[in-house]
């Protein structure tokens, strides 16, 4: 059993100095200090006493934010299928056979019919994701006139669009991008048993061009690929280490896809995911945590647990890219009854 004592309380603004006197962090010294969280001290948060990681993600959770009120995204699939990188559990990458049907960058206008619908259902920000591994220049420019246009109509606009090149993180700040998802997935040593067409380091790079130009990072990762643990503590660790950790931090259950490479790995421990929650929410105390993927098969108990976690964002609607998605209703009956209310 590990020594729980070595997880220290947080505070975003204090650098855990336990871990800096032993070398195991590193010196932040602008306006975003936070700690730094060895791997070791976050598998020790995960095996807490249930009841006790709970109390402590709430009491951090209700530092810095309202506890009864969770964001609201709305996600779009602007580019469908058809995608050449090999992610093992997605079900948009072309070499594997799942049903998904491979369909052209959308209109313009039917974009923005489904910004006006999610605006007027309550979201507050809305997603385009594209299957690419990156946006070619021509694929951005008709991407970059939705973001300025979905943007107009006072809605938060967020894009995933794979990996950026040199000045394209410059062009999606220009037209109003006030967020970018680019997820890092799972720890550094489980990554490429996933992924092996783009590296660790490439996903970084993103990020960082993505932080250079001010556009708010959201960066997570998937839970329930088979990794352990540690290396689910190990992904939670990348992100708090970030110089500045993001803005939003999807956590993803695996939604398993006939087809796919993952489809047929073992469920994971409902409770394991609540305490990756926690975990998240803990370690990254001033971050928007969003229950992401897998609320579909979830039980609303569950879901309502990791409300009390800490996370604080969904996606909202019935569908997600390609996969379900609760119904808007049975979400509303689920806020009505935790009384909670969307942001
Ligand atoms: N193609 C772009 C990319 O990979 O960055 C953007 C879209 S991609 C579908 C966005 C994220 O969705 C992935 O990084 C992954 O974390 C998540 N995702 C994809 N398929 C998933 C699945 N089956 N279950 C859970 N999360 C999934
Ligand atoms: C994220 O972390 N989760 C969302 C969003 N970012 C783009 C995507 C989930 C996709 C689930 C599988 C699908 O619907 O295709
Ligand atoms: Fe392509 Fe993104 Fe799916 Fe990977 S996650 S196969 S990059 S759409």
């Amino acid at each position: 059993m590990q020594d729980t004592s070595t997880a220290t309380p947080t505070n975003p603004v204090i650098i855990n100095t336990d871990a800096l006197t032993q070398g195991k962090g590193q010196s932040c010294h602008t306006a975003y200090d936070v700690n730094r969280w060895s791997v070791d001290e976050i598998v020790a948060l995960f095996e807490l006493p249930f009841s006790d990681l709970i109390h402590r993600a709430q009491t951090v959770h209700r530092e810095h934010f309202d506890p009864n009120a969770v964001q609201v995204s709305t996600l779009l699939s602007i580019k469908t299928g058809g995608c050449s990188e090999d992610c093992g559990y997605c079900p948009q990458a072309a070499r594997y056979h799942t049903d998904v049907e491979n369909e052209p960058l959308m209109k313009l206008d039917d974009v923005l019919a489904a910004a006006q619908a999610a605006k007027d259902n309550g979201a507050s920000r809305f997603c385009m994701g594209a299957a690419w591994r990156g946006p070619k220049q021509r694929d951005l420019e008709p991407v970059l006139k939705m973001i300025s246009e979905v943007k107009a109509m006072g809605l938060e606009t967020c894009a995933t669009l794979g990996m950026l090149k040199e000045g394209q993180a410059e062009q999606l700040k220009d037209a109003g991008l006030d967020y970018y998802n680019h997820n890092l997935d799972t720890a550094p040593e489980f990554y490429g048993d996933v992924i092996t067409t783009r590296t660790y380091q490439d996903r970084l790079d993103t990020l960082d061009r993505v932080r250079s130009v001010d556009i708010n990072v959201c960066c997570g990762g998937i839970i329930g690929m088979g990794e352990s643990r540690n290396q689910r503590a190990g992904l939670l660790a990348q992100l708090a280490n970030m110089e500045r950790p993001p803005e939003s931090v999807p956590i993803n259950l695996l939604t398993q896809v006939e087809g796919t490479p993952l489809h047929g790995t073992d469920e994971l421990d409902p409770l394991e995911f609540v305490r990756t929650i926690a975990a998240a929410r803990i370690t990254m105390s001033q971050s928007f945590v969003r229950l992401s993927a897998g609320r579909q098969s979830m039980h609303e108990g569950i879901q309502a647990l990791c409300f009390i976690a800490g996370a604080n964002s969904i996606f909202y609607g019935e569908k997600l890219l390609t996969t379900g998605n609760p119904e808007a209703e049975a979400d509303r009956k689920l806020f009505a009854k935790l009384g909670i209310h969307s942001i």
